[in-house]
């Protein structure tokens, strides 16, 4: 089949029956060029998955009805930053990025609050935040506003819908881009879809995947995942009201969207297109991996899911090309790098580097890291990881089985280990985290906790550890370090630059006790904001110093990064060294700059050869950590507990 020509007729025929006559003349040319330069795409995609319905047609129509509206609610300042980014389309690549997540509620707590926190942001170099879901949800449990009712109504105890355009506009002035959440694989029982679905109405239970009885999934739950077995065994959820089963990957509360109904689509890129016009610059793909089923597969990472996110990704460009995709794909690493791509994600979380670090600091051992980073780091040049920690999620332990038995790890039982571990219940363990999600069935487990607690600093400061203090807090800076310096957009999950610890409270909430994922959802107050902007002093706790502590080293690195192009737009080459406690790699730019980080994973001081320095072409090098040079490529290099080094020519 000749699909251009195809897709040429078939843009004509749309755009003689579409109606322009409510954009401006300015704005119904743009629409129009925009279009033409992408519908080839668009109808390549959507043709794929939808073009054995009969009435495919008509939706593609009804999509462009959709897009056209998008274009016409867009507002002129926006329009500006869409031409703007076009021009320089890679400015998430750059030294200055630096990310951070937060819960309004835990920060503000509303909206409006938010405002006067901008300072403490910018003394940290923050250029991009990330609000957790902030839509309207259902009172009690709504999986942290992951269930959302409406996707155009902020929560209510949050503030409104005014006042987060205000908050992104006051952001933008201050060089912070504002990044909120897509959820698009489900949306909670209470979303008005649902509510026409549970009141019987056909055209909506269609939005939604709803079987009579339990054959399709029984059939179905052979092959598939269980998500949040703590909460409920299988995927399915009976709903008396309909006497149906509903398909609900995640709580019996978040129904999954049924993508294969062409209609879902659309309607989805209408909420898609009022997230971008709020004026963010990023999207975050929630759960991703799940939007597309298939029978005898386990749902994840389908062909047509990233179909459906090119499409998606297609009709921004469209409308609002200065809004990049996220990928939110916590997968196995080869499944995480497919969805990474100028056409469909152009930043991806890098669950891997976050798992394999915290292995590191478990095992004091950099193979798996070194190995796993070998493999898959590199993605396209246009595209940017998004390096992390800590994040509001569990963590689980995504390695590849391959690299880690080539290594000699079995990698079932390593799994078992890290849980031991980072739960404490390994004999030595630094760690106090919280297990997750234990499945009864096959052992499965994730893991809960602060970036501080499971460094060690809550055990240390309950037995006033001095070493072990000093320990915990090079834990966290190391850790941080590497996600500021081997590549891509830094991601700070608020209260981790503060170091704080768990809280436990959550135990006492009925609505969050089943859901220990709480204890790593912390406030940071005003009085937290405020001791870290503060002047040295001698009045303080140890808790307290240590947090201090964590912020300056934090804030120190930041300033490095964002004053040396290195860190920005430049290749990374990940280095194999002859010490199994170090990691190490080399960034270089175009100009052939470089920059050699090495890092010590271990409490004892370690040493490798200097030939290593020789990655950078010629010494003396200079710690730009420290100001100390290294000047003897024969000789070998000291590394401190826990150091890192950031070396350039
Ligand atoms: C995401 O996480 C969010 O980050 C969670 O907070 C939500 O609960 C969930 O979606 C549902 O909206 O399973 O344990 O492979 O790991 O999407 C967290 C991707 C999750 C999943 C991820 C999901």
């Amino acid at each position: 089949m000749n699909y251009a020509a195809d897709s040429n007729v078939c843009l004509d025929r749309i755009m003689a029956n579409t109606d322009l006559s409510m954009l401006t003349k300015k704005d119904a040319a743009l629409f129009t060029r925009r279009v033409n330069a992408h519908f080839g795409d668009l109808f390549d995609k959507y043709t794929t998955i939808y073009g054995h319905q009969f009435d495919c047609y008509f939706h593609l129509q009804q999509l462009i009805n959709v897009l056209r509206d998008g274009v016409k609610n867009r507002k002129p300042a926006l329009k500006k930053l869409d031409n703007l980014r076009l021009k320089s389309p890679n400015w998430y690549k750059d030294e200055n990025q630096v990310g951070m997540a937060l819960y309004v509620d835990l920060a503000g707590p509303t909206l409006k609050d938010l405002h006067t926190r901008i300072p403490y942001y910018k003394a940290l170099g923050i250029t991009y935040l990330h609000l957790m879901p902030l839509y309207d949800s259902p009172k009690g449990d709504s999986d942290g506003g992951y269930a959302v009712s409406d996707y155009r109504k902020v929560n209510p105890s949050l503030g409104t819908m005014s006042e987060l355009e205000s908050l992104a506009t006051a952001l933008q002035k201050e060089g912070i881009n504002l990044v909120l959440d897509f959820v698009f694989n489900h949306t909670s029982d209470e979303h008005h879809w649902a509510k026409e679905a549970l009141a019987g109405n056909k055209q909506f239970q269609n939005y939604y995947y709803l079987f009579n009885d339990r054959t399709v999934p029984d059939q179905f739950e052979h092959t598939l995942r269980e998500i949040f077995p703590q909460v409920r065994r299988g995927s399915f959820t009976f709903n008396e009201h309909m006497q149906k089963w509903v398909w609900t990957t995640f709580n019996s509360f978040q129904w999954d969207l049924n993508y294969s109904n062409p209609e879902v689509f659309n309607a989805i890129t209408g909420e898609m297109l009022f997230l971008a016009n709020i004026g963010c610059a990023a999207l975050r793909l929630d759960a991703l991996a799940f939007i597309w089923k298939e029978m005898g597969t386990d749902c994840e990472n389908q062909e047509k899911a990233h179909l459906l996110i090119q499409a998606f990704n297609t009709c921004l460009q469209i409308v609002a090309p200065a809004v990049v995709f996220k990928s939110e794909a916590i997968v196995h690493p080869d499944e995480v790098i497919k969805y990474i791509g100028k056409n469909e994600c152009q930043l991806s979380y890098n669950p891997l580097l976050m798992a394999l670090l915290w292995n590191s600091l478990a095992t004091r051992k950099t193979r798996l890291l070194t190995r796993s980073m070998q493999k898959s780091f590199s993605i396209s040049d246009e595209c940017t990881w998004v390096n992390y920690v800590r994040c509001h999620d569990d963590i689980g332990w995504t390695f590849d089985d391959n690299i880690a038995n080539e290594l000699g790890i079995n990698p079932q039982d390593h799994r078992f280990f890290l849980n031991q571990f980072f739960t404490g219940r390994f004999e030595g363990s630094f760690a106090n985290g919280v297990p997750f999600a234990e499945n009864p069935s096959n052992g499965d487990c994730r893991v809960c906790g602060s970036l501080a607690s499971l460094c060690g600093l809550e055990g240390a400061l309950d037995t006033n550890d001095q070493q072990g203090i000093e320990d915990a807090i090079n834990r966290m800076l190391l850790m941080y370090g590497i996600t500021f310096s081997i590549g891509g957009i830094p991601l700070l999950y608020s209260s981790d630059e503060l170091a704080k610890l768990n809280d436990y409270d959550y135990l006492n909430d009925p609505s969050k006790r089943h859901d220990d994922r709480w204890v790593n959802r912390i406030a940071v107050t005003q009085e937290d904001t405020e001791l870290a902007l503060s002047e040295p002093s001698s009045q303080l706790t140890a808790e307290q110093d240590a947090s201090l502590q964590v912020f300056r080293g934090l804030q120190n690195m930041l300033a490095i990064r964002r004053n040396n192009p290195i860190f920005g737009a430049s290749r990374t080459t990940i280095l194999d060294t002859d010490n199994q406690h170090c990691f190490a790699y080399v960034r270089e730019n175009d100009s052939g700059e470089k920059l050699l980080a090495i890092c010590n994973f271990s409490e004892e001081t370690q040493q490798i050869n200097g030939n290593l320095l020789g990655a950078l072409g010629h010494t003396p090098s200079i710690d730009l950590l420290t100001g100390n040079t290294l000047n003897d490529n024969n000789t070998a290099i000291l590394l401190a507990p826990f150091q890192q080094y950031w070396l350039k020519q």
